[in-house]
């Protein structure tokens, strides 16, 4: 691939890739965005396939190393180029609470939110299945329920702002897209309105192709 500088993200509007464009611009890092149309049949040709093997998205590239995972990505970002900006390491008491976060975003609500995109929208009407996308919807409710609690009286997952909130607010967006954001509690849609009037959520989520 030809890279023009250090740090380069190949984008797709709304997808998990957002999550590094978002921050990128927190971390007011100098990298190369470029973004493209989603279009997952063409994420499978051979042109893509040779920069991700999974066909999918993310996929950055900082010179000859590749990664795929999104919150991987942001966190590595942090640490290797803004001196530990908006991540917490071992040292810090919120440490736990950041690394338990950081994969609650994607290991812990990522999946149920594929299968309930897949199973309302994605896959073809014939393969969607009533009962996968009820046993979602409930194991979504769940971590709703957990997010509501847990932000109690706070702005943010921690005292400030982290890539925690990256995470989280990543996938409470794509719960919105799949038009489950009715099942955001009153604290958890104050809290999504509070990531979205970030101006590096702004700046991200204007991309385009
Ligand atoms: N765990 C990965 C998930 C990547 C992922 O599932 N990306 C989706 C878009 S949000 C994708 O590329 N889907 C295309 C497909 O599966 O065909 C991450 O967080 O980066």
């Amino acid at each position: 691939m030809e890279a023009t500088m250090a740090l380069k993200l190949i984008h797709f509007p709304m997808t998990r890739s957002l999550r590094v464009a978002w921050a990128i611009f927190e971390l007011d890092l100098d990298a190369e965005i470029e973004t493209r149309p989603f279009d997952r049949a063409k994420l499978k040709e051979p042109d893509y396939l040779a920069l991700n093997p999974l066909g999918k998205t993310p996929v950055f590239f900082d010179y000859g190393k590749r990664m795929i995972e999104s919150v991987a990505i942001i966190e590595y970002l942090a640490n290797k180029y803004a001196g530990g900006a908006l991540s917490r390491n071992a040292s810090q008491e919120e440490y736990g609470d950041y690394l338990q976060w950081m994969q609650f975003g994607e290991a812990g609500m990522g999946g149920y939110v594929n299968q309930l995109l897949g199973h309302s929208f994605l896959l073809p009407e014939e393969h969607r299945i009533t009962s996968m996308l009820q046993w979602a919807t409930g194991e979504m409710q769940n971590c709703l329920a957990f997010l509501e609690n847990s932000l109690d009286d706070r702005d943010y997952l921690l005292e400030d702002f982290s890539l925690a909130d990256i995470s989280v607010g990543y996938v409470l967006f794509l719960l919105k897209v799949s038009r489950n954001g009715k099942f955001m509690g009153e604290r958890v849609s104050a809290y999504f309105d509070r990531l979205r009037a970030r101006e590096a959520w702004t700046r991200a989520s204007a991309l385009q192709p």
